[in-house]
C-alpha cells in the first residue's frame, strides 16, 4: 500500500500478515499526522532475496525511517537496521509460545553498532509516534501537529478526572463496564 500525496517517508515493513493487526497502528498514526508511508509484507527468512531489495532500495525511495515489526525469531528490524542507514524502529509482537519475549529479545538485542529502537510489545502507535518525532526533529510543521498530538492526550486524562470527581468512582465504573 503506498498514499501517494508525496514519497514516502517512512516504510512499514512486517514480517507476516499475522502482523497486521499491530502495524496497522502505526499507519493509522502516520496517516493522522499527514506523513507519507509505504506498507509492505516482506519475511527476511522466507524471502531473503526479496527482503535484500527491499532493505537496499529504501534510501532510494525517499524513507527516511523504518519501522518493521516481527514475532518469534524476529530478524527483520535487525536486518533492515544493517542495510539501512538511517533510523530503524522494531516492534516485536506478541506470541503464543513465549508471550512476545522471544520477539523482543530478538529485536533489542543488537550488536553494538547496529541500532534498532525497539518499543514495546505490540507497541504499534508507539512506533509510529516516534519514527514521526524523529521526522518532526527537521520539520516544524509535523512538531506542531506532535504537540497539538500532546495537547489532546493531557485533555483527555483531565476529562476523565473531572468525570471521576463528578460522578465518584462506583458510577464510573459501571459506565465503563457497559462500554
Ligand atoms: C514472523 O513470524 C512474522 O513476523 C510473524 O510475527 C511470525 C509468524 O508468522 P506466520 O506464521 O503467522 O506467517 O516472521
Amino acid at each position: 500500500m503506498e498514499r501517494t500525496d508525496g514519497m514516502p517517508r517512512v516504510g512499514i515493513v512486517m514480517g507476516s500478515d499475522s502482523d497486521m493487526p499491530v502495524m496497522a497502528k502505526a499507519a493509522d498514526i502516520l496517516e493522522e499526522l499527514g506523513i507519507p508511508y509505504e506498507m509492505a509484507i516482506i519475511s527476511a527468512h522466507r524471502e531473503p532475496d526479496v527482503f535484500f531489495e527491499y532493505a537496499k532500495k529504501a534510501e532510494e525511495k525517499g524513507f527516511k525511517v523504518i519501522i518493521a515489526g516481527a514475532g518469534m525469531a524476529a530478524h527483520l528490524p535487525g536486518m533492515c537496521a544493517a542495510i539501512f542507514p538511517m533510523p530503524v524502529i522494531g516492534i516485536p509482537m506478541h506470541t503464543t509460545s513465549l508471550g512476545g519475549r522471544d520477539s523482543l529479545y530478538s529485536i533489542v538485542q543488537m550488536p553494538s553498532g547496529i541500532p534498532v529502537a525497539t518499543v514495546a510489545i505490540n507497541g504499534g502507535a508507539n512506533a509510529g509516534l516516534l519514527a514521526a518525532k524523529i521526522l518532526a526533529t527537521s520539520d516544524p510543521e509535523l512538531l506542531e501537529k506532535l504537540k497539538h498530538y500532546s495537547a489532546k492526550l493531557k485533555e483527555q486524562v483531565e476529562q476523565k478526572d473531572a468525570r471521576l470527581q463528578r460522578e465518584g468512582y462506583k458510577a464510573y465504573l459501571e459506565s465503563q463496564k457497559k462500554g
